[in-house]
């Protein structure tokens, strides 16, 4: 398998003659996607001119658009995770947004089927690949894989920029269903993106059951707050930042076994290894995949995470301002950079968020350092 990174290549050769952002698409380094393992980046070294958050836009509008029974339908594939049951007493369905007619599956079809007990990791794995794959087609891009949202206690913790902004619904990543002060760029508490007591465990079963709850719990409630969608199964798969939040607990999944010293899947327990769930793949068609054909990221489903970078950087804003552009200080190095390609910069008290394409970001901090 070829793990060459495609745009990384295409961003050093338009570096080199360009010397422009954004990237150009070139034809011709495109090759037949098979060929590439996916690379699943972090959200916070994008942005809203990635291809991946390009793509993704693009898909979910064509995916909203299709009715509930097509199964490659944002709501089908939500309602595969949950859906709310009739009640026949009073025939309200979802109490907390109200209306009879929200979040039913049509009969028939996969639904609240979402695990969140020892096959919590294993069914989500599967969940996204599809979902990932439905996505794929939708956006007319063939490269594209699903970003993490890589929060973490001592970096980034807050809802993307492109989740929020537009902060309306010409925004497809945008949805009034959250926290407002989510919505608004807040962080999230520390403490509940926090997976190190998730990753001290070594066995497979304590490591899941911890991780379930922090961070991937606390950051569905965070972020959903009261009645938002990320609060409940049912509704969760409607908001466009749970998937990404998945991947990041996906991504943990990786981190965990990487980390060694014993941690290791439960492959000699037949009764986890055996199990097998439906989803629908990007032509509507149901598949059934077991979990011994997803422990291999790479070579059974094609993807992989971006190796662990130190982008983003946080970085203090240093007041000089000189030929090329501000002077930033980068935490923790005290040379001073200039940072001519700032993409965006986001304030958050006297803090300077900034989010670079990962390989420029890399660049920058080896020259620093
Ligand atoms: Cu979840």
């Amino acid at each position: 398998m070829i793990t060459i990174d495609r745009r990384d290549f295409a961003r050093t050769l338009a570096s080199v003659s360009l010397g422009l952002l954004p990237t150009p698409r070139i034809a011709f380094l495109r090759r037949p996607p098979q060929q590439y393992a996916f690379i699943r980046r972090n959200v916070y070294c994008l942005n809203a001119y990635s291809p991946e958050i390009m793509a993704y836009k693009r898909a979910i509008q064509v995916i909203r658009g299709r009715p509930a029974t097509d199964p490659t339908s944002w709501q089908a594939q939500s309602n595969i995770h949950g859906a709310f049951k009739p009640d026949p007493a009073n025939g309200i369905v979802n109490y907390c947004q109200g209306g009879p007619a929200n979040f039913v599956a049509p009969p028939g079809m996969i639904a609240d089927a979402c695990r969140h007990d020892y096959l919590f990791l294993a069914w989500h794995r599967i969940y996204l690949y599809y979902f990932e794959r439905i996505v794929r087609s939708a956006s007319g891009d063939p490269t594209f894989a699903l970003p993490y949202w890589g929060y973490s206690p001592t970096g980034p913790r807050n809802l993307p920029l492109t989740f929020r902004s537009p902060n309306n619904t010409t925004n497809p990543l945008w949805t009034d269903q959250r926290d407002s002060a989510i919505n608004a760029g807040n962080d999230i508490t520390a403490t509940y993106v926090d997976a190190s007591n998730a990753m001290v465990n070594v066995g497979f079963a304590a490591f899941q059951s911890s991780l379930s709850g922090t961070p991937h719990g606390q950051v569905h409630v965070a972020t959903g707050d009261g009645c938002g969608w990320m609060s409940y199964f049912e509704t969760a798969g409607m908001d466009p930042i749970f998937w990404l939040h998945h991947a990041n607990i996906d991504r943990l999944w990786e981190d965990w076994i990487a980390l060694g010293g014993g941690r290791v899947n439960p492959t000699t327990d037949p009764a986890w290894l055996n199990n097998t769930f439906s989803f629908y793949d990007e032509n509507g068609a149901t598949v059934t995949m077991n979990v011994s054909q997803i422990l291999d990221t790479a070579s059974q489903l094609n993807y992989r995470y971006a190796a662990p970078t130190i982008c983003p950087v946080r970085v203090r804003c240093s007041p000089r301002r000189g030929k090329f552009g501000y002077h930033w200080r980068l935490r923790h190095v005290s040379a001073c950079r200039r940072c001519r390609a700032i993409r965006r910069q986001e304030r958050t008290s006297s803090w300077f968020s900034m989010t670079f394409a990962c390989s420029r970001t890399q660049r920058w901090l080896t020259t620093c350092t």
